[in-house]
């Protein structure tokens, strides 16, 4: 249903510029965030080097495809106010929200993951805003505008410990802010579906506003395999008004590991959507049915991918 580009993958390590002594021959780039700048399509990719450390650096395209990667790494003014060690900070996802670009991200401390936002208007200077979770908390997408009065997001606590692997969840959760740092936990939204493609769930990119609801990627993680965790992209569509409430969750993923590119590397059998965009929405906001979503992946924790399909194709992949 989602269709690859053929230029998969569409960065890799190579195209990182060196950036001595942190970024030299680095290891790997996958799950970017993404969004729109004056006509650019632009990418926050995840950059890890041989230590295994994560940096932020922001690549440019002006048709979706071909990027370059800016040789400088993204920093977030103003981060260094956090006293606690952060070992990472990685999955960025953007949204352009009030004029601004929000980018909720997950964040390694010493006592778990939490959720931690930026924001920028012209993807040069970066603010930070703060750590957003108190729990143990990851895949934190913020909605592209204020529902009921309140900033939403959906986001995915930690509770769930794989044999031997990270602490990882099962459900989705709405919380709702009214000023976009103290967040509260206000329902369920969808849990993983055991014995099936996604027991495992996380949101993927901020979901998008369309005629029929809200439109929603999420990845789905198949655990009862022995030999590996396999994670896949999957859609549903909630209602404007109560984003908790889904209207219709895909039966079946949308995209899933198959290409060489995303069964082998770092991480094998992983396809990681986080990054989304758009290309056209009428006057008040909503996706134009026919418009082109273009889907930025991590493949297999090692390179960036993009599949596509119409607002219309997921829609209905979320009807099936
Ligand atoms: C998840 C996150 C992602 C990663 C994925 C596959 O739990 O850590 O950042 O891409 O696992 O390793």
């Amino acid at each position: 249903m989602l269709i690859r580009s053929s230029k998969n993958p569409i960065v890799t390590r190579s195209e990182i510029p060196s950036i001595a002594p942190s970024l030299v021959d680095v290891s790997s780039v996958f799950n970017p965030g993404a969004a729109m700048l004056d006509g650019k399509y632009i990418l926050l990719l995840r950059v890890q080097n041989r230590g295994r450390e994560t940096y932020l650096l922001k690549a440019e395209s002006s048709n979706g495809v071909d990027f370059i990667v800016e040789n400088s790494v993204v920093v977030f003014r103003g981060i260094e106010s956090v006293k606690e060690k952060i070992h990472h900070v990685y999955d960025a996802r953007v949204t352009k929200l009030d004029g601004r670009y929000y980018i909720m991200f997950a964040m390694d401390l010493e006592n778990g993951c939490r959720l931690g936002l930026a924001v920028t208007e012209d993807f040069q200077d970066y603010r930070f805003l703060g750590i957003v979770s108190d729990d143990d908390n990851r895949n934190g997408v913020l909605f592209p505008e204020k529902i009921n009065g309140k900033y939403v997001r959906f986001d995915r606590p930690n509770k769930v410990q794989l044999t031997e692997g990270p602490v990882s969840g099962n459900t989705i959760v709405m919380s709702e802010s009214d000023d976009l740092l103290h967040w509260k936990a206000v329902k369920p939204v969808m849990s993983g579906r055991f014995h099936y493609w996604d027991e495992l769930i996380g949101s993927g990119p901020p979901p998008a506003k369309t005629h029929e609801g809200w439109l929603h990627l999420y990845h789905g993680v198949a655990t009862h395999f022995a030999s590996s965790n396999i994670y896949q992209a999957g859609v549903s569509l909630h209602e404007l008004s109560d984003p908790s409430h889904v209207l219709f969750r895909g039966r079946y993923n949308i995209l899933e590991p198959r290409e060489l590119y995303e069964l082998t590397g770092q991480v094998p059998n992983v396809v990681f959507p986080s990054g989304m965009i758009v290309e056209q929405f009428d006057a008040d906001g909503f996706a134009l049915p026919g418009s082109r979503v273009l889907v930025y992946y991590g493949a297999a924790d090692t390179v960036v991918g993009l599949a596509t399909a119409t607002v219309q194709e997921l829609i209905d992949a979320a009807k099936v």
